[in-house]
């Protein structure tokens, strides 16, 4: 039984996923676990998309190398991604949501490539991260959390803070 939960921030990438995982780590004392770092530290890829200037990830070793944290809960995980993890890890999914002209600020401010940043302001508007969240996890489970200003984010952070103590105290053993 884990002492403490676990919660996904997911998210188009620009969304948000980053910031505020380092805030609400900070405000909360969890570990936030940066998927992309994962990634990177223990080469759980099969190289690099040119194309796509992204990692092609081999999920078999990304969960390997992220099992022993997961289980021991009190991870916030920041990824793109939320339908590789196994349900019995993950006790919140949180997507955030923004504003297509909003991200295509942010994604322009990367220098991302044409095709990637017309592939992800599609994801946005058609909503595919949180179709996966549905298809993965129960809707119980899964809050939809815009992300379009500072205020949002204080908001964002205040709520799930809240919704972290409120699990510690329902688990308490
Ligand atoms: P992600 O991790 O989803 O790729 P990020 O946290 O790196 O996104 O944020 C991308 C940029 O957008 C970064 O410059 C911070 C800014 N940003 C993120 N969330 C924001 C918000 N709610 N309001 C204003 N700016 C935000």
């Amino acid at each position: 039984m884990r002492q403490s939960p676990n919660i996904i921030i997911t998210g188009t990438p620009g969304v948000g996923k980053t910031t505020h995982c380092e805030t609400l780590a900070e405000r909360i004392g969890a570990r936030h676990v940066s998927v992309n770092q994962v990634v990177k530290d223990n080469e759980c890829h099969e190289g690099w998309d040119d194309e796509y200037q992204s990692w092609i990830v081999d999920e078999d070793k990304l969960l390997d190398a992220l099992e022993k944290d997961v289980k021991d809960g009190g991870c916030i995980i920041d990824w793109h991604a939320c339908d590789l993890f196994p349900r019995s890890w993950i006790d919140l999914v949180v997507v955030l949501r923004v504003d297509s002209t909003n991200l295509y600020d942010r994604l322009k401010a990367r220098n991302y490539p044409e095709a990637k940043l017309q592939e992800n302001l599609d994801a946005e508007i058609m909503e595919v991260l949180l179709d996966e969240a549905r298809e993965s996890y129960d809707e119980e489970i899964i809050v939809e959390l815009r992300s379009d200003s500072t205020e949002d984010m204080e908001a964002n952070v205040d709520r799930i803070e809240a919704w972290w103590k409120q699990w510690k105290e329902d688990n308490r053993s």
